[in-house]
């Protein structure tokens, strides 16, 4: 029998192979930036497969390691991690992946450029995404929020090129209490004569080797009196060692053992009167801290497309030279039905995450209309949780598109599906970020931002391709409408019990009129009809997931989960 060999998938340049990508910065940008960062995107896009991707997969095979102890018995709590981890902050920090964005040389597009470069940076990167997006949240916290000394000193570091100087962030929120719950955080601030200082356990702190972080605390009263829920917690900024490098009066307990992101720390940390300074004035912590982890939850997106158009193009490579039943795979009509699904929804969510840029783009500029400041609060947590649950969708139907060898470790296949996995978690879970769509319609013009931007969006659209599909996307809209003014006269755990299928109807009709309207400018400015086709498509599917959980339908989830009885 002759030997047979399967041959491994292949990716090329990350840039010029991703068609949309292009094509979708081409048609938004001004010219004149599109011909300037193209240069940049390509090198970036052949850099992404070659060094960086050795760094990545360096870093992913060196875990992390608490050294607690030194040989002579003394406390160190050192993390050591993999150099390899280090050589990605200096390449994140001299291809300005943070700093993009705050340099603002292309106004509001700055964050386009910005994000089109962690797109391509994510999926080879072991996650070290995860340090940008809270560098990058605090910067923008300290940009909002912070006094002259913190913009002086850590934003000047956070947005740094330069790799000797700069800085990454931590986001210290969760505790034992929950990570979702903020409103049960227990850490305390006390103020002695040097400042405050914090008394806490924080239970999951990402990247716990930055020079700096962001964290909840209860400030206590002249009386030791302590505010309860979330309207007493307060933001504090630290830094995690002094001028001497030693910690500043932090434990490392623990380092988590994790499904996904091996090569990033993430640590279990007691705060034993570290020194910290408020951040903003007291209380409204949870308020400023919604500054940064609106960042990180845009960040959560992007990596969440990137990791779909990574998974697919080696899909699609392994399918022109993979055979099976006498065929290539790229020839067997269900092998090609289920990687145009595939690509379907990783262009609805491109559409959607790069809108969301945009608009973030406009709002740190002052160019957003107040529609559009409404739009991306609404928007924010619709597109972390779609995206993210796509996102795992995708990577595993890319696992299973390789057959067996998708499951085997080191064809890095299985880690598409784990590193998608931690993305419908941290940041916000699916349940909770629907929870706070519902408050984000509540408090503010959410909905009626939505629905004026999707009407405008439908209205630009007159090729007459398109128009049945303008219709079904229109009475979509009508019935999210419909529905909504029905769950705001029914009771809370009515709204509470349909609120992820609403999310995920915003989520599948703004994508909607988002393709059509892509679609429409591409068919008229540049001749390309392939935009259409994928907007028909999209629109082929249910665009809503809209029930009605009453009294009665939520008594019978109980009677078949039996009431919880039998677990
Ligand atoms: C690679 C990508 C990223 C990688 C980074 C990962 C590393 C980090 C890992 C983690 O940190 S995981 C921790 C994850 N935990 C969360 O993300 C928290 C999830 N829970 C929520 O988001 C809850 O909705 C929330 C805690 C915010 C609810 O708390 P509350 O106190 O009940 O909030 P409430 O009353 O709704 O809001 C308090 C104030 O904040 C309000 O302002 P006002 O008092 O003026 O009305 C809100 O409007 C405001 N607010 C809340 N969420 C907001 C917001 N403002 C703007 N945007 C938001 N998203």
């Amino acid at each position: 029998m002759a030997d047979f060999f399967q041959q491994a998938p292949t990716l090329g340049n990350q840039y010029t192979q991703d068609k949309l990508l292009r094509s979708y910065l081409r048609a938004i940008l001004p010219k004149e930036i599109f011909l300037e960062i193209e240069p940049d995107l390509k090198r970036f896009g052949e850099r992404v497969i070659t060094d960086i991707a050795t760094m990545g997969e360096e870093a992913n095979l060196c875990r992390p390691e608490l050294v607690s102890y030194d040989p002579w018995g003394n406390r160190t709590d050192q993390i050591r991690i993999s150099p390899s981890w280090e050589k990605l902050k200096a390449v994140s920090a001299k291809e300005g992946l943070v700093s993009i964005g705050y340099e603002r040389n292309y106004y509001s597009y700055s964050r386009l450029y910005q994000f089109a470069k962690l797109y391509l940076f994510h999926p080879s990167s072991a996650v070290y995404t995860c340090p940008l997006a809270m560098s990058d949240g605090a910067a923008r916290l300290i940009e909002v929020y912070g006094d002259d000394r913190m913009k002086a000193r850590a934003y000047a570091h956070l947005i740094s090129r330069e790799p000797s100087q700069v800085w990454t962030s931590g986001q210290w929120m969760t505790e034992k209490m929950g990570g979702s719950d903020l409103s049960r955080t227990q850490t305390i601030a006390s103020l002695d004569e040097e400042g405050y200082r914090l008394y806490g356990h924080k239970w999951f702190t990402s990247a716990t080797t930055s020079e700096m972080a962001m964290t909840l605390a209860r400030l206590e009263d002249p009386d030791g009196k302590i505010q309860a829920g979330s309207q007493g917690l307060s933001l504090f900024y630290l830094e995690l060692r002094d001028c001497k490098g030693d910690l500043n009066n932090i434990r490392i307990q623990n380092l988590k053992n994790k499904l996904g992101t091996e090569a990033l720390p993430t640590a279990e940390l007691d705060l034993v009167g570290t020194k910290s300074e408020l951040v903003g004035g007291a209380e409204d912590g949870v308020k400023k801290m919604a500054t940064l982890f609106n960042i990180t939850r845009i960040y959560n997106s992007i990596c969440a497309i990137g990791g779909m158009r990574r998974g697919i193009a080696l899909a699609q490579n392994y399918a022109t030279v993979r055979e099976a039943f006498g065929h290539k795979l790229k020839d067997l009509p269900l092998h090609i039905e289920t990687l145009t699904r595939l690509q379907v929804e990783f262009e609805g969510c491109f559409h959607l995450v790069f809108h969301m840029v945009e608009l973030l783009g406009k709002e740190e500029c002052q160019t957003a209309k107040d529609l559009e400041k409404d739009l991306l609060r609404l928007l924010i947590p619709v597109t972390k949780l779609y995206t993210a649950k796509q996102g795992i969708r995708i990577a595993s139907e890319i696992v299973e598109s390789f057959g067996g060898v998708g499951y085997i470790e080191e064809t890095g296949i299985p880690r598409l599906l784990r590193e998608a996995q931690v993305l419908s978690i941290w940041e916000g879970t699916t349940n909770v970020l629907s929870l706070d769509v519902l408050r984000a319609m509540g408090r503010n013009d959410g909905l009626k931002a939505y629905s004026k931007s999707v009407k405008h969006r439908l209205e630009y659209v007159i090729d007459r391709r398109l128009i049945k599909d303008v219709v079904k996307v229109e009475k979509a809209l009508h019935e999210i409408i419909r529905f909504s003014q029905k769950a705001v006269t029914e009771d809370v755990e009515f709204a509470q019990a349909m609120a992820r299928g609403f999310a995920f109807s915003l989520a599948r009709v703004y994508i909607a009129s988002l393709l059509l309207e892509y679609a429409q400018m591409m068919a008229k400015d540049y001749a390309d009809l392939r935009p259409s086709i994928v907007a028909k498509r999209w629109c082929q599917q249910n665009l809503t997931f809209l029930f009605c959980p009453d009294e009665k339908y939520r008594n019978d989830n109980l009677a078949i989960l039996r009431n919880f009885e039998d677990c």
